[in-house]
C-alpha cells in the first residue's frame, strides 16, 4: 500500500442536484482524507485543456460544454492507494452500469452525466492536482 493523492471533482450535474454533501460523506466514510476542497467553475477552454487526452473522441465537445456548464467542486483526496480507492468508490464511467454502493450508481444518470471525476493513474494525478490547487492549498 502506498499513500497517494488523487484529484476528485463533483461535476456540474451533481452540484446542481445538491448531491455534493452526500458525495463528500461517502468519501469520508470510505476513509479517504480530504486534503483540499474548493467550489469553482471552469471556462470551456479550461475544460478542453483538462480533457485534452480525449480531444479526438466524438464526445469531446459535449464533455467540455458540460464540464463548464456550472459550478463544480474540486478536491484532493489522500489515503492508501487513493487513486484506485476513489475510482472504485466512483464506479464505472457509465452510471447505468454502476452499483448502488458507488457514487455514480447513486448520483450519476448516464455515461456523460456521471456525477464525479477521478484521476486514473499517478501520472494523471500529478498533472490534475496542480490544475486546480497550488501547492500551498494542500494541507
Ligand atoms: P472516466 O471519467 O471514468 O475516467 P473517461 O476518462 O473515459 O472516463 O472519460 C472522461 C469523461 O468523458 C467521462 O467521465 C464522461 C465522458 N465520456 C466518456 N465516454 C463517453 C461516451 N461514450 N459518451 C459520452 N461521454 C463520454
Ligand atoms: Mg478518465
Amino acid at each position: 500500500m502506498t499513500v497517494q493523492r488523487t484529484l476528485g471533482l463533483v461535476k456540474p450535474d451533481a452540484v446542481a442536484a445538491g448531491s455534493t454533501g452526500a458525495i463528500l460523506a461517502m468519501i469520508q466514510a470510505a476513509g479517504l482524507k480530504i486534503v483540499a476542497l474548493r467550489m469553482t467553475r471552469i471556462a470551456a477552454v479550461e475544460a478542453e485543456a483538462f480533457y485534452a487526452v480525449h480531444k479526438e473522441r466524438g464526445f469531446y465537445g459535449e464533455l467540455c460544454a458540460f464540464m463548464s456548464s456550472g459550478p463544480i467542486v474540486a478536491m484532493v483526496l489522500e489515503g492508501p492507494d487513493a487513486i484506485v480507492a476513489w475510482r472504485n468508490l466512483m464506479g464505472p464511467t457509465d452510471s447505468t452500469k454502476a452499483g448502488p454502493d458507488t457514487v455514480r450508481g447513486r448520483y450519476g444518470a448516464s455515461v456523460s452525466l456521471n456525477a464525479v471525476h477521478g484521476s486514473d493513474a499517478p501520472e494523471t494525478a500529478a498533472v490534475e492536482i496542480p490544475f486546480f490547487f497550488p501547492a500551498r492549498e494542500l494541507i
